[in-house]
């Protein structure tokens, strides 16, 4: 077992380094409810964590998610302990759905999707499903987390006009490469050779159905992970894919399938906008309030760039929302 191929780097070993002798580096690969499987130079475990490490966590971002490194205590069984986890190098997490409430008021809560991710996929459909706004949702989400985006147009056969759409979404990601492809035909996934290397950890981000499994099997070259049906009601996959879990490519690197979440709030601060905005970001410096907000103030190079069409309103729109949901979730922390 090559532990570099599953990500490891200097930057965890020198972390495992202070910890205490005797535990292995393991890299989370599957989370269950109650349990982990990981995989250490001893090849694959079951792991729980150490009733101190649930008590000593302050917030569920303190607790291992899949794609973290920790340190385990093997035991003679195949199963082990965790004792640690080490310092994440990218992390990117949701503010949670149902909001938790302390002592009457509201509190954001933090869940860590997954952890050590270099270059997360934002899937989208280009069926009836295609939404500009909402790929900025996750653009800004990306953003925000430490790892790099590149956004993939999925379902190029339902779409009339693929080329029309890549065009849009290129301007409303203009720090990422964006493609279409049809995912069913494995040939189609060869523009992700590029992204691939041993050691590099990708993550597909996307709604339930636009087809995260099925590029997932289309580079694993076998039906590794299971598909859903779509309901001819409303043209959208079931929710299959319950768990989330890493796998090594053939190709190289290493892919985490999440399953499509409902709802997507964001978790971060305002700084996140600045990659997923960063043609907004930068006209704000040639405003001529330097504390412009972009709605009504006179001088404003954002607004003269929507008046002259460079940017929609649209976007502008989705950019206040954006910076809202972000503010008002920085007053709840
Ligand atoms: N028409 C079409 N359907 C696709 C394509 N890729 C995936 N699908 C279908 O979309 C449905 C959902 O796919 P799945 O990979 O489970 O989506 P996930 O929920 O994002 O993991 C399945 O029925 C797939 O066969 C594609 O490129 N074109
Ligand atoms: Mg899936
Ligand atoms: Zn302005």
């Amino acid at each position: 077992m090559n532990l570099d191929d599953w990500g490891w780097s200097p930057f965890f070993a020198e972390q495992s380094m202070l910890q205490q002798k005797g535990y292995l580096p393991a890299r989370i690969i599957r989370g269950e409810k109650n349990f982990f499987r990981v995989l250490c130079a001893e090849g694959e475990l079951t792991v729980r964590f150490t009733g101190r490490m649930r008590h000593g966590a302050g917030t569920r971002a303190d607790l291992p998610v899949v794609g973290d490194w920790v340190m385990v205590q093997p035991q003679p069984d195949g199963r082990g302990m965790i004792h640690a986890i080490l310092e994440r190098k990218s992390s990117f997490a949701r503010n949670l759905p149902g909001r938790r409430k302390i002592k009457g008021r509201e509190r954001a809560e933090q869940q860590v999707i997954a952890a050590n991710v270099d270059l997360v996929l934002v899937v989208s459909g280009l069926d009836r499903d295609f939404n500009l706004r909402r790929i900025e949702r996750y653009l800004t989400l990306v953003g925000g987390s430490g790892a790099e985006a590149v956004v993939v147009l999925n379902k190029a056969d339902l779409c009339e006009n693929p080329q029309r759409c890549l065009a849009q979404v290129k301007e409303i990601a203009p720090k990422s490469p964006v493609y279409s492809c049809e995912a069913r035909d494995p040939r189609q996934l060869e523009f992700l050779l590029p992204h691939l290397q041993p050691g590099r950890t990708l993550a597909l981000l996307g709604s339930s159905g636009v087809g995260k499994s099925t590029i997932l099997n289309g580079l694993l070259g076998e039906q590794r992970q299971k598909i859903g049906e779509v309901s001819q009601a409303d043209g959208k996959g079931r929710h299959t894919t319950t768990h989330r879990e890493l796998f090594q490519l053939p190709q190289g690197g290493i892919l985490i399938d999440n399953p499509g979440m409902r709802e997507l709030h964001l978790w971060g601060d305002e700084e996140d906008l600045v990659e997923s905005f960063s043609d907004i970001e930068e006209l704000s410096g040639k405003c001529k309030f330097s504390d412009c907000r972009h709605q009504v103030e006179p001088g404003c190079a954002v607004l003269r760039a929507v008046e002259i069409g460079e940017i929609t309103h649209e976007r502008l729109g989705n950019y206040h929302k954006l910076k809202a949901e972000l503010t008002s979730l920085q007053r709840r922390r």
